[in-house]
């Protein structure tokens, strides 16, 4: 009979805390990965990913597009939610079973029992795009957690502080990982480093990020 070399291996640890109320969740949903890109493709058919810009005149380098009752959009007058997306006039279409069910099993894993996401935002990197530091409050309740799923090509995430000023903790974020964000970490700082090139077999050359969020 064969071996199992790695039978008396303790199960590689697959929860990692990057600080008090940040957790990531590896490989959370890499059998439902094909799944959730479906669900992408069917949103994204729908209301089609778009560079927005930011109230400061500048374009950000991540595509974006949202599902659910409310998305989130920015143009020259600011940041918002609205039940409109505002290159059809029609509401966001409605996030796909799949995701309701992946940001709700996260958000348990992490605590937080019922997690009902009335928001879920799809930011799409290419080569070379990135997302800077900010804060992200434009959310109603900051007792509500943002669950967060990352898809296709790795990219170095940055988790911050409270004020811009402190320095971030770099965490590379894979296909398959989910993070949750609740409590004190809710306000801290945050962002994405530059996308670097690469092919991922169910990506191609991008990744895809999703986040969950309770907005009204
Ligand atoms: C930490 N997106 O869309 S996801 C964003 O990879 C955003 O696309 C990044 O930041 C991305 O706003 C990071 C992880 C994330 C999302 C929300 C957070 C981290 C967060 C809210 C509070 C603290
Ligand atoms: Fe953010």
């Amino acid at each position: 009979m064969t071996q199992d070399l790695f039978a008396d291996l303790p199960e590689e640890p697959r929860t990692e805390t990057i600080t008090e109320g940040a957790l990531v969740l590896r490989g959370f949903v890499f059998e439902r990965a094909e799944e959730l890109l479906r669900g992408i493709q069917q949103v994204t058919d729908a209301a089609p990913l778009r560079k927005m810009q930011t109230p400061g005149g500048h374009t950000m380098s991540a595509a974006m597009s949202c599902c659910g009752d409310q998305g989130w959009v920015t143009d020259a007058t600011g940041y918002r939610y609205q039940a409109k997306d505002p290159l059809s006039g029609q509401p966001w279409p409605a996030m796909p079973e799949v995701f309701v069910n992946v940001a709700r099993d996260a958000a348990e894993a992490a605590g937080f029992l019922n997690f009902q996401p009335d928001a879920c935002l799809i930011n799409q990197y290419k080569s070379g795009a990135k997302m800077g530091l900010h804060q992200d409050k434009d959310e109603l309740d900051f007792e509500q957690p943002i669950v967060s799923v990352s898809l296709g090509l790795s990219q170095v995430f940055q988790f911050g502080g409270l004020k811009r000023n402190e320095r971030p903790v770099n965490v590379p974020l894979a296909h398959g990982d989910v993070v949750v964000w609740g409590g004190p970490a809710r306000l801290r700082y945050h962002g994405v480093l530059r996308l670097k090139a690469g092919e991922h077999p169910l990506t191609g050359d991008c990744r895809y990020n999703l986040t969950f969020r309770r907005a009204r």
